[in-house]
């Protein structure tokens, strides 16, 4: 019993360009092979596939002089998805990315930041990942750009995804909240306290249990704002959820991941998603794809309570 807009856009982002291993690229296709579509649609939601947006290939190249791999194309990826998102929101619709590499969300949550100022809402985001996501490009241990969207949207990198909202910083630091996280970086650890950025480790997932991490991480939700949750597929523990890039041990088994998402349900808020980092090359007969599938429909309102 949401008040979710039933109207979704799937927007297919192929792309590994801010990643060092192929394959991410073919994230969007092993979710519609999974039948995405057709999940929402059971559960009342309408979804318009606008198919996959075109942009650069993946030139594999090395560090530039700033500590970053294949700038040029993150950047026209990022413009790509912006404005597509963009163009969703406008039409009233919920967007969907189906990534993808997580450097995506530098442009989807850059349009979710300027609609929602455009419409004076409050943004909250929600990030589910094993990682922060916050190097900066002289501080990355690798250049690859998939891990440094939350420091784009915090402006801090290169100015052309710092300020691709219209507004630098796309957002505040306090609008973030990152849950599941298990392998961050020593200058990620030092940026986290720098930026005051919510944390919820899995260390605070283990002692509190999700159920009170994801109360907490939603309590001060208003019954106007836009929640974006951008799901890293790497949040989920490698034994449900092999099929991604970076796999890290010790995530959240399949019955936390599916209260986080019952839970973001019960909030009917949620107004934009990233889905990103599944693997199709690393997955075990697609099915990575098919849990996260069936973790959104969750997300969608599918519920396992008896007397809803
Ligand atoms: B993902 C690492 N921190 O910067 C780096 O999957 C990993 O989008 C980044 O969360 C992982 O290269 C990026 C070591
Ligand atoms: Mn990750
Ligand atoms: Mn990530
Ligand atoms: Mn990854």
């Amino acid at each position: 019993p949401s008040q979710q807009a039933t109207q979704v856009a799937l927007i297919g982002v192929p792309t590994d360009v801010g990643a060092s291993r192929l394959g991410a690229a073919m994230g969007p296709d092993a979710l519609r092979v999974a039948q995405l579509g057709s999940a929402l649609a059971h559960l009342g939601v309408q979804a318009h596939d606008i198919g996959n947006l075109a942009g650069p290939p993946n030139p594999r190249g090395e560090r530039d002089d700033a500590g970053m791999r294949n700038l040029a194309e993150c950047l026209a990826w990022n413009q790509i998805t912006h404005d597509a998102v963009w163009q969703a929101l406008q039409q009233g619709r919920l967007p969907i990315m189906l990534g993808g590499d997580h450097v995506l969300a530098t442009g989807s949550i850059s349009a979710v930041a300027r609609h929602c100022r455009a419409k004076g809402q409050r943004l909250r985001v929600l990030w589910l990942d094993a990682h922060s996501d916050c190097n900066t490009p002289d501080n990355s241990p690798s250049g690859n750009m998939h891990g440094m969207p939350v420091a784009s949207l915090c402006g801090l990198g290169p100015r052309a995804l710092a300020e691709m909202s219209g507004q630098l910083p796309a957002l505040p630091a306090s609008a973030f909240c990152q849950i599941g996280l298990r392998s961050v970086d020593a200058y990620e650890k030092h940026m986290i306290r720098e930026l005051g950025l919510e944390v919820y480790d899995m260390r605070a997932i283990d002692e509190l249990g999700m159920r009170e991490v994801m109360r907490r991480a939603l309590a001060d939700l208003g019954p106007d704002d836009h929640l974006h949750l951008s799901f890293d597929v790497d949040f989920l523990d490698p034994e449900i959820a092999p099929g991604t890039g970076t796999p890290v041990r010790g995530g959240p088994n399949y019955r936390e991941a599916q209260l986080c998402m019952e839970m973001i349900a019960d909030t009917g808020r949620l107004g934009s998603l990233d889905i990103v980092e599944l693997n199709p090359a690393l997955d075990l007969r697609n099915q990575t794809a098919e849990l996260v599938v069936d973790l959104v429909q969750s997300l969608f309102g599918q519920s396992t309570l008896v007397r809803p």
